[in-house]
């Protein structure tokens, strides 16, 4: 008897043991999902006695959180969807609840602010100010007015507090949820919160901006909800940007002019044209000049200023996202990418500088210089490179002319540069962009894409920018 109870135990505790590294995860990454799904897609569990109901239910669900979140829409509860349920955002439902949110503004274009309590993170000047150009990004492109009042009941009334602040939507401590804020309305209306467990900074690249953050929540004060442009500052995840260069992205623009209208006092003729909106790349776009092209672990990335997207195959929808997202030591506005699949990198240069991808990770020991790769110190920056699989040769295209590069003997191949229109007749303008797809070389050049079998020499296709970027 007493054997056979020793016997039990060593079993369940090697179950337990082989289980630990797996188990745990997966009840977390559930766990997680649920919490997520009730907290910012008002996920009921009404769905009745059905196993199936609850299940469909959730899909739906986590099918709605994947548009949002830009995402492929897969239904499933995959490691892309969990990864961006663990990032940091705001704590605004992402699906607007009965009428909370829907089509609410202030009624008046002057309104009252009121700072009632300061986080220790931060001087009380910085902020001050960080909370007066927040609402400034809004005023300069509305009618709106804010004044700050010292006394009484302001229309947006801001403090910072943590855990459970006795409005039904407690904060959790540090990271995920930053902030919260109302819609226009009495009372509790309009009124932000910041999570007092975030570190809150104004100039510096750890922690939170507090002016990044609290213009993305007066926006939601003002009446906006999400927005599932990831450009956007509407979008509900925190990225980190230069607050000093900050313009306010066409989308939100457009939004808030679509409830408050267009500034009075900004005259369209005479202003300045460098405050045009930023806007977000568009895939349908046949002017559109990408920046590079190239693979990555079987999916296709096409690379345009703070954005990259990315698809799977040739059919399949298009994700866009802020490559800060997936790499915030990456630059923007890169020169050129590319795959070795003999090396399992993604190289991505700009101006005189390497940096090396492993998958989501930065290689160490990068960003490294061009002459790291042999190219001459004549080369200022490289325009496109292109991954020979059969070969695993790299071309680097500098101008009209191309360098070889060895992916096995990691050096230049001798004899270069040459001109590019001898391996790629016809190529007399400058190449853009370059990846390789089955084989066949794609060169971009301007909105333009040629098809070539590099073998034979050959251009095959003419084709214009949306072969790739279907809409
Ligand atoms: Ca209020
Ligand atoms: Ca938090
Ligand atoms: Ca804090
Ligand atoms: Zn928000
Ligand atoms: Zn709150």
């Amino acid at each position: 008897m007493k054997t056979f109870k020793v016997c039990l135990l060593l079993v369940n505790l090697a179950i337990m043991v082989y289980s630990l590294p797996i188990a745990p995860s997966i009840k977390t990454d559930e766990a997680l999902a649920e919490t997520y799904l009730k907290r910012f897609f008002n996920m009921t569990e009404e769905a009745g006695p059905a196993d199936l109901q609850v299940s469909s239910q959730r899909s739906r669900n986590v099918s709605e959180t994947q548009k949002v979140f830009g995402l492929k829409v897969t239904r499933q509860l995959d490691a892309e969807t969990l990864k961006m349920m663990k990032k940091p955002r705001c704590g605004v439902p992402d699906v607007r609840h009965f009428s909370t949110f829907n089509n609410l503004k202030w009624q008046t274009n002057q309104l009252t602010y009121r700072i009632e309590n300061y986080t220790p993170d931060m001087s009380v000047s910085d902020v001050e100010n960080s909370i007066e150009r927040a609402l400034q990004v809004w005023a300069k492109v509305t009618p709106l007015r804010f004044t700050r009042i010292y006394n009484g009941t302001a229309d947006i009334s801001i403090s910072f507090t943590r855990g459970d602040h006795h409005d039904n939507s407690p904060f959790d401590g540090p990271n995920g949820i930053l902030a919260h804020a109302f819609a226009p309305g009495p009372g509790i209306g309009g009124d932000v919160h910041f999570d007092e467990d975030e570190e809150f900074t104004f100039n510096s690249k750890s922690g939170y901006n507090l002016f990044l953050v609290a213009a993305h929540e007066f926006g939601h004060s003002l009446g906006l909800s999400h927005s599932s442009d990831p450009g956007s500052l509407m979008y509900a995840f925190y990225t980190n940007m230069n607050p000093n260069t900050f313009s306010l992205p066409r989308d939100d623009v457009d939004g808030i002019q679509d409830i408050y209208g267009p500034n009075p006092d900004v005259n369209a003729t005479t202003d300045k044209p460098n405050i045009t909106p930023p806007s977000t790349p568009d895939a349908c776009d046949p002017t559109l000049v990408l920046d590079a092209a190239t693979t990555l672990r079987g999916e296709k990335m096409f690379f345009k200023g703070r954005f990259f997207w990315r698809s799977h195959s040739q059919n399949s929808q298009l994700e866009q996202h802020l490559i800060k997202t997936f790499w915030p030591e990456l630059p923007e506005n890169i020169d050129a990418a590319y795959e070795s699949l003999f090396a399992d990198r993604m190289f991505v240069f700009k101006g005189r500088k390497i940096w090396a991808i492993n998958g989501f990770d930065l290689v160490p020991g990068y960003p490294r210089d061009l002459k790291s790769f042999g190219l001459p110190g004549t080369v200022k920056k490289v325009n496109a490179a292109l991954y020979d699989e059969d070969s695993n040769k790299t071309l680097f295209f500098v101008g009209k002319m191309y360098f070889s590069y060895d992916e096995e003997k990691k050096r230049m191949d001798s004899g270069f540069p040459k001109r590019v229109d001898k391996v790629f007749p016809g190529m007399k303008s400058k190449v853009t962009a370059a990846f390789q797809v089955q084989r066949y070389s794609y060169l971009f050049s301007g909105s333009s894409v040629f098809e070539y079998d590099m073998v034979a020499k050959r251009l095959f296709r003419n084709l214009g920018n949306n072969y790739f970027l279907s809409c």
